[in-house]
């Protein structure tokens, strides 16, 4: 320890001072001593890191007191445990934060910088696959903003979600080199890194204290080293930290065998421990069970469970674990850290096994974020054993003692302890994460209400009988930071000129535009606007893919990672009626609404069906594109790599919301927030938080389409036979039909042929079942296009009752019912 004497050492950290000059000295500080560069010489990269770091210096000296506070007051914190943050770029938003948009426009101005250049410079940290990942990004922000201390436990993926590019029309992935340039929002340290064991068996022995207790024998190890990145409040002061794990080898090589001369040999370990955090697994709710993913997971609540403790409880006390944090497990990902808390305190800090298990429950609640079977994840116990020996015994015995509880409270029902069971039998015995976490949690929570109602009856039964109380749903939400005042700066300010200022951190309060759907001046305003956010968009697409786009169609986007149950072949199917339509002379093309339909969408790369609807996407928009017939009325657009800067501009410019899963299957979806709070109008079923936005908005400014959840499992029991509806609907045949002429294959029946028999002889999510109800619906919204300004009113009413989608809304709901934190005073 040391004893300073200065009376600048003595004093607390300061920020810089608020004004362009104050500004201008930060950033040329930053260029010329840390870039080692004259303002001259200097980059559009060099100005770029500059101007990052300079933000950096606005919020050091309140991250500094945030967290010398925390500790000090011993608060209680949120521990938000996520393999995905998907952050989207991190400049906008800091500048926002500390109220100096204007300060360092101008101050760059002065150094001759358009700051518009040096934002089009940052790479998006993409270290998540989609709505998971956003959620928690999302979540973390409305933290900082309300004041609450949470700290974001994650992985610091070297490369994140693949960059995607077109090849023929065909998904390409490429790597994700988002580090390569610099990565100015992170701080390394290296002096916290923190070992994490692997492997090996597990011995009994006779302790000191004459008590026998198992250990951990481990066959190899990796260090895991922290990066911090701070999480600034909304213009309050606050700043949060999210720590982000990087793995590294404990031994950087092997002396003996580099001597030898066998230098790739010797760096073979470094290679190997490196690996663990490497890259981001790029399947979103399709868990591939590999090896590496369950490293990953484990590594990264290893870190994080030692890392709190370490920092947070000074004393050593860990009984006092339940007063200082809650552990939210994002989905099953992070689960292995029930037993990973469990083996710390059996087996190194020493407490008896029933005081460590209610010391454990207390810490841990989880959030299930799918209905989809294959998205549970389950270990094999083969691998797990292996890999991890000594959770695996802890896992057993929790299960052990869980289903004799269940035998007690239900005499002679065997299946229900089976059907119960954390370890499944078949078709081989693994680890269903999902009820581990059900079973160590204090609470479980869904993600909207049907969600949360469906995993009740459904997917988590037997423990909803058993433990009703702690079932809950939280209905999603969104950061209106990023999803509309940095998104769309016009709409902003539009609402703060008609409302005043608060509105942001108190997104209730946009019910107060209500009366202003009704003011012909505001809704001309209002439409001003999202025709300025189209020219954006369309300037940018044109900018980025070489699109010329017609600025008088309406816009129809669906933008959601490529999944069967999400049915971008049910949208796809309606436009290649409508064109169809046209083409067979059915319909004048002087009859038809002119749309641009938009796609983004990134699918698995191994995910067959995915990959190959995205190549009828892309041969769908050729063709029809190419075709003079429909030239004025018919554009598809399908911008590669969709990720969250795109969102950003897309989304403010949409006149049409796709939300069109399979009842029952969407969770919640949170992109249909973003949509509704941007005044699109939605074209939805009946799943996930859409019915919260039907129900808010009100039935007459949604297009509801589609058969209900309870509706499809009745059909399913009943038999679904896709054919029927095939041959049923001549529209739909004569669009099937194009489809597999080769119409959009140069004449090659063979390339979509996998496709249409796909939706003909099996179509697990019934897009043939909805496509008369969806076309249905497309009519009604050509319809209600024609009458521009009960559309615009629509719009307008749309914002004005989504304030409830706020994700400060669902933290202040998983605050009161979940997590039982205080905001630090
Ligand atoms: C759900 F199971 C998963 C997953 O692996 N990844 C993912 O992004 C999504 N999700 C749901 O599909 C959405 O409905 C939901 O809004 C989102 O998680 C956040 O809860």
């Amino acid at each position: 320890s040391f004893q300073p004497t200065h009376p600048l050492a003595l004093a607390p950290v300061t920020s810089p001072p608020h004004s362009v000059d104050g500004f201008v000295r930060e950033f040329l500080r930053e260029l010329n001593t840390d870039s080692g560069v004259t303002l001259s010489r200097s980059t559009v990269n060099d100005q770029y890191l500059s101007l990052a770091r300079a933000v950096r210096h606005y919020l050091s000296a309140r991250w500094l007191e945030n967290t010398r506070k925390v500790r000090e007051t011993k608060a209680k914190m949120v521990g938000y445990l996520s393999a995905e943050f998907l952050l989207g770029r991190q400049l906008g938003n800091a500048l926002l934060a500390t109220d100096l948009e204007e300060i360092a426009e101008k101050a760059l101005a002065e150094c001759g910088i358009d700051i518009a250049t040096l934002r089009a410079q940052e790479v998006e940290p993409g270290l998540g696959n989609g709505g998971l990942g956003r959620l928690a990004a999302c979540f973390i922000d409305s933290l900082a903003t309300m004041g609450v201390p949470c700290i974001g436990y994650g992985i610091r993926y070297e490369y994140g979600i693949f960059r995607q590019t077109f090849v023929d029309g065909r998904q390409v992935e490429q790597p994700d080199t988002w580090l390569t340039l610099g990565s100015p929002w992170e701080f390394p340290h290296p002096e916290h890194a923190v070992q994490v064991d692997f492997g090996g068996h597990t011995e009994t022995y006779v302790d000191t204290d004459g008590v026998e207790r198992t250990r951990w024998v481990p066959g190899w190890n990796v260090l895991g080293m922290p990066f911090n990145y701070m999480v600034p409040g909304y213009q309050n002061g606050q700043v949060n930290t999210l720590r982000l794990w990087s793995a590294q080898a404990t031994n950087a090589f092997d002396l003996p065998t580099f001597n030898s001369g066998d230098y790739a040999e010797a760096v073979r370990a470094q290679t190997f421990a490196e690996n663990i955090t490497k890259v981001l697994y790029p399947e979103d709710s399709t868990p591939q069970g590999k090896e590496l993913r369950l490293q990953q997971q484990y590594f990264f609540v290893a870190c994080s469970i030692r890392d709190f403790i370490d920092r947070f409880i000074l004393d050593g006390d860990v009984t006092t674990l339940p007063e200082r944090v809650i552990f939210q497990l994002n989905d099953t990902h992070p689960v292995i850290a029930v037993p990973e808390l469990m083996r710390v305190l059996v087996d190194i800090e020493k407490l008896e096994w029933d005081a460590a298990w209610e010391i454990t429950k207390k810490c841990f609640a989880y959030t299930c974020h799918t209905l989809l079977p294959e998205a549970l994840e389950v270990w094999p116990t083969e691998l797990l054993g292996r890999l991890l020996p000594r959770h695996l015994e802890i896992i057993y015995r929790i299960n052990d003692e869980f289903l004799a509880e269940v035998r007690a409270a239900f005499p002679d029902d065997e299946m229900r302890a089976r059907r119960m069971s954390i370890i499944a039998e078949y078709p081989e015995r693994a680890v269903r994460m999902a009820y581990l976490a059900t079973v160590a949690g204090a609470k479980v929570n869904g993600v909207a209400e049907l969600h949360s109602q469906l995993l009740r009856d459904k997917v988590l039964h037997d423990f909803s009988e058993y433990w009703p109380e702690k079932f809950t749903n939280v209905t999603n939400g969104v950061t209106p930071r990023r999803f509309m005042r940095l998104a769309n700066p016009g709409l902003s300010q539009l609402i703060t000129e008609t409302l005043g200022t608060g509105w942001l951190t108190d997104l209730e309060r946009l019910a107060e535009l209500e009366p202003y759907a009704e003011d012909a001046e505001f809704r001309a305003a209002f439409v001003r606007i999202k025709e300025a956010n189209k020219t954006r968009l369309y300037r940018l697409l044109r900018a980025r893919d070489q699109v010329a786009l017609p600025d008088d169609h309406l816009l129809d986007v669906m933008v959601k990672r490529l999944h069967e149950y999400k049915r971008q072949s049910l949208k796809l199917l309606h436009i290649v009626s409508s064109y169809e339509q046209i083409i067979s002379g059915k319909v004048d093309p002087s009859q038809v609404t002119p749309r641009t339909f938009v796609f983004g969408a990134k699918a698995a790369p191994g995910y067959r069906i995915a990959k190959e609807t995205i190549h009828l996407i892309n041969s769908v928009a050729a063709v029809i594109n190419a075709d003079p017939l429909v030239k004025d009325v018919l554009k598809v657009v399908f911008p590669a790599n969709y990720n969250v800067t795109l969102a950003e501009t897309l989304i403010p410019a949409a006149d049409l919301s796709e939300q069109i899963s399979l009842a029952g299957k969407e969770a919640s979806g949170t992109g249909n927030m973003k949509f509704a709070l941007n005044g699109a109008l939605t074209i939805g079923t009946d799943d996930g938080a859409n019915v919260e936005i039907r129900q808010l908005v009100g039935d007459e400014h949604f297009f509801l389409f589609g058969l209900t959840e309870p509706e499809v499992a009745e059909v399913q029991t009943a038999g679904y036979r896709s054919h029927e509806y095939y041959e049923g609907d001549p529209q739909l045949k004569a669009t099937l039909d194009l489809i597999a002429s080769g119409h959009f294959s140069g004449g090659d029946r063979t390339v979509f042929e996998p496709l249409v028999s796909n939706l003909l002889y099996d179509d697990r999510f019934m897009a043939l079942a909805d496509f008369r109800s969806y076309v249905e619906a497309q009519a009604r919204v050509d319809a209600y296009y024609a009458d521009q300004d009960a559309w615009a009113r629509s719009a307008v009413l749309n914002v004005a009752r989504s304030g409830f989608f706020s994700s400060d809304r669902s933290m202040r709901e998983y605050i009161a019912r979940i997590w039982h934190t205080q905001p630090l005073r």
